[in-house]
């Protein structure tokens, strides 16, 4: 039985989740936008152009939940992006009522779907999703880390000029500037980073610019494009996720999942490393941290937890 997709949101990130998604044949797909011509118009281009790249799957465009109904997975990216100068941060007010609006599309027409939430500030839009749609702390989840991994992985794969299949690494926390790279854990070509920076390999003040360059790795696009943020990159790790919940894949992947005690972390979302396959968060992994890693975690925490308080005061019902 053919698989169902949803995309809410069929922007910039949601027109490229469509397409990655039909050249891969997971799923029927559906746009779903408030542009309705915007999810019609990319649904039948893109369908278009199943004769060259031979898929088969069916695309349509719409504005009515109900055209959504029995989802496996829906891919939440309603909302606006930053414009250059802005922090996620600042999208929280007018995002927080969309999610509000999409939580309550969804909640009725696919309560068992696999949700996975891109809309910024991602950390306490995917909270207030899984609060406003009541849906199962396990099926609601953030992608962020996958995004800001790639993107520490690919700096490193040019600083070392080395494949970047030949990188292991990934971040972890909440998906802002206090995102936390987990040195203690990075590979480059099966040796420890911590010892590359002993031997002289790579200097400290070195890693540190690239540690920093992935936070900012999203304001530097931004900057770029002017108009809109990153969606190539963003598109690739949503479907990632989406992939391994279809497939059963169980893999280890890097998002903002609900805590309940792990890290130290309670009754909050945050980047952490996750186990996803058809039951949708599975398992939460709990690292071992180094001293510095767990000091800066906890600080990320802290942020989150800091932006959540002041979505409170602008929604009591997150309260
Ligand atoms: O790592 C991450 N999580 C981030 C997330 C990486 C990059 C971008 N990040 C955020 O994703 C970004 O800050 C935005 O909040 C979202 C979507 O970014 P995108 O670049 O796709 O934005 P667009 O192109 O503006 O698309 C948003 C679409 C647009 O077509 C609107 O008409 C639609 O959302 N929209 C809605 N759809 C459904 N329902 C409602 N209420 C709605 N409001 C706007």
């Amino acid at each position: 039985m053919k698989k169902k997709i949803t995309l809410i949101g069929a922007g910039q990130i949601g027109g490229t989740l469509a397409h990655l998604i039909a050249l891969k044949e997971l799923a029927d797909i559906v746009l779903f936008d408030v542009a309705k011509g915007i999810a019609k118009g990319k649904a039948l281009d893109i369908a278009q152009s199943s004769p060259i790249n031979k898929f088969n799957v069916n695309l349509s465009g719409t504005d009515n939940y109900e055209d959504t109904k029995n989802s496996d997975v829906i891919i939440i990216t309603a909302g606006v992006p930053r414009k250059p100068g802005m922090t996620r941060d600042d999208l929280l007010g007018i995002n927080l009522k969309i999610i509000k609006q999409v939580a309550n599309g969804i909640k009725k027409t696919s309560p068992n779907a696999f949700v996975i939430c891109i809309t910024n500030p991602l950390d306490v839009i995917v909270m207030a999703l899984q609060r406003y749609s009541g849906l199962p702390k396990n099926k609601v989840v953030g992608m962020a880390g996958i995004l800001d991994s790639s993107r520490f992985i690919y700096f490193l794969s040019q600083e070392f000029k080395i494949p970047v299949q030949k990188i292991k690494s990934f971040v972890l926390g909440g998906h802002g500037d206090s995102m936390v790279a987990m040195l203690g854990s990075t590979l480059i070509d099966g040796k420890a980073i911590t010892d590359l920076v002993k031997d002289g390999k790579i200097k400290q003040e070195r890693l540190n610019e690239i540690v920093e360059r992935t936070k900012k790795g999203g304001a530097e696009i931004v900057k770029y494009l002017e108009k809109g943020s990153a969606f190539y990159a963003p598109a690739a790790a949503g479907v990632e996720m989406a992939e391994s919940f279809l497939k059963d894949l169980k893999k280890q992947l890097p998002c903002a999942a609900y805590l309940n005690g792990e890290y130290e972390t309670k009754d909050l979302y945050a980047g952490v490393p996750v186990i996803i396959g058809s039951k949708g968060v599975e398992k939460v992994i709990e690292l071992k941290l180094t001293n510095d890693e767990k000091m800066n975690f906890k600080k990320s925490i802290e942020s989150v937890k800091e932006l959540f308080n002041a979505a409170r005061k602008i929604d009591k019902d997150l309260n």
